[in-house]
């Protein structure tokens, strides 16, 4: 496992441009990091993203255990099938998310599908006293904090602005302000080490803030990045490099792997094969660890790709390269855990048989809610703004509830349930 002292690493000298490179390259600009390139190759690189020797892999997409000189994992069959059996119930729900979207009960969903593997491995790498902070997309990780699906249903179904109890589950509530969570990640691991909260890895706090490939192009992650890095706040970021924003794809976001610009900030940056649970699960618990004790913060780039729409909005047909997806799909992250779990005779065919039937009840559960959820009263959402009420928000909502009152005589009703 790499370790570092706080104080030492975060002096030490980062290493700058390789050699000069032959005529007609690029040389001087930030194309000539780790040797010079052509703007081909450096598009080339980004794009391959599950290959590489930088990349951290434990699992390769055929289903074999291939070791790493610094991330080793003792998994038992239990862990594995429980890995497994996560990634299959987050994937069916993502499933039956995307179903109820497309038949009116959802007014959006962002669906998660081909992410499982990041999300699962990051997620179980947290022990319950760190603390997540979330984009909108992060499904997986609230499944493995005890967020119930249909508390994320009830905010895609436009009912609920998020009623989990964030401090409770370790888990805070879901921002759409691209990538307003890095502040807040940061901020509040700043507190977490103000408030002497670090120190041995395993009953001393962490942080760990979800983002996506886009994300990094804004604003708040360059500060949160100076501000984490100038006070060793213990923040683990993890972007999930999933290759595109919407319709932009990585190559408009940026030139060098995401992960290498962690090295401009002073912390170390690392990527790992996000379609591979044991690899996420054994670099997040480092990074975790490493934060907990007082050496963080910690760049985690996962790579993995988006197999479905951006949400339920976006038509990736009108952007997306042809092939894409069906390269993608041969590094599907679930199947490579069933293949192993098959071949090394780790799982009965009852295993799998038993999650299944599992995945059939929780849709079957997750639908019933859904269609039975009641509307919210309009005076809902006012008693959502402060913990305690105050004289402004008070006046507004009876302001509010006046005008939705006068609609009654001419029969516009709240619409209840479905
Ligand atoms: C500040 C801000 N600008 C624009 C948007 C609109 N928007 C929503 S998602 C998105 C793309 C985000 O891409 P990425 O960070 O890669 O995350 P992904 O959706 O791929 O998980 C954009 C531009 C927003 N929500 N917030
Ligand atoms: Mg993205």
């Amino acid at each position: 496992m790499p370790s570092r002292n706080p104080r030492s690493s975060h002096s030490r000298p980062v290493p700058v441009a390789g050699p000069v490179g032959p005529p007609g390259s690029l040389v001087g600009t930030a194309m000539d990091i780790d040797g010079s390139h052509t703007p081909e190759q450096v598009i080339a690189g980004l794009r391959a993203t599950s290959e590489g020797e930088d990349l951290v892999q434990l699992l390769t997409p055929e289903g074999q255990r291939v070791s790493h000189p610094q991330f080793g994992l003792d998994i038992s069959p239990a862990e594995l099938q429980s890995l497994y059996r996560d990634m299959v119930l987050v994937r069916r729900a993502d499933r039956e998310a995307k179903a109820l979207q497309r038949q009116g009960e959802l007014g959006l969903w962002a669906p998660l599908l081909g992410q499982e593997a990041a999300q699962i491995g990051a997620g179980r790498a947290m022990a319950p006293q760190d603390m997540a902070f979330p984009s909108y997309r992060e499904h997986g990780v609230a499944w493995c904090r005890g967020v119930d699906p249909t508390e994320i249903f009830g905010i895609f179904r436009g009912v609920d602005q998020g009623s989990w109890d964030p401090i409770g589950t370790g888990f805070q509530l879901y921002t759409i302000v691209i990538p307003n969570q890095c502040l807040h990640a940061t901020g509040y691991a700043m507190g977490q080490r103000l408030d002497g909260k670090i120190g041995d890895a395993q009953n001393a706090e962490a942080t760990i803030c979800f983002f996506g490939d886009g994300a990094t192009s804004q604003g708040d992650v360059h500060e949160g990045f100076v501000w984490a890095a100038v006070y060793d706040a213990p923040v683990v970021f993890f972007c999930q490099n999933n290759q595109w924003a919407i319709s932009a794809s990585l190559d408009r976001q940026t030139r060098v792997p995401l992960y290498q610009r962690a090295r401009g900030y002073g912390f170390p940056g690392i990527r790992v094969d996000g379609n591979d649970v044991l690899a996420t699960l054994a670099v997040t618990r480092w990074a975790l660890r490493e934060c907990r004790t007082g050496n963080g913060p910690i760049l985690i780039e996962a790579c993995t790709y988006r197999m479905d729409a951006h949400t339920t909005s976006d038509d990736p047909t009108r952007y997306q390269v042809a092939g894409e997806l069906e390269e993608w799909k041969l590094k599907d992250p679930l199947e490579r855990v069933r293949v192993h779990l098959v071949r090394e005779g780790l799982a009965e065919s009852a295993f799998f048989d038993g999650v299944a039937a599992e995945a059939d009840e929780l849709a079957v559960r997750l639908r019933n809610y859904c269609i039975s959820m009641p509307a919210p009263g309009p005076e809902r959402i006012f008693s959502k703004v402060y913990a305690e009420p105050t004289p402004a928000v008070d006046a507004a909502r009876d302001g509010y509830l006046a005008y939705h009152a006068s609609f009654t005589d001419v029969g516009t009703t709240p619409r209840s349930g479905r």
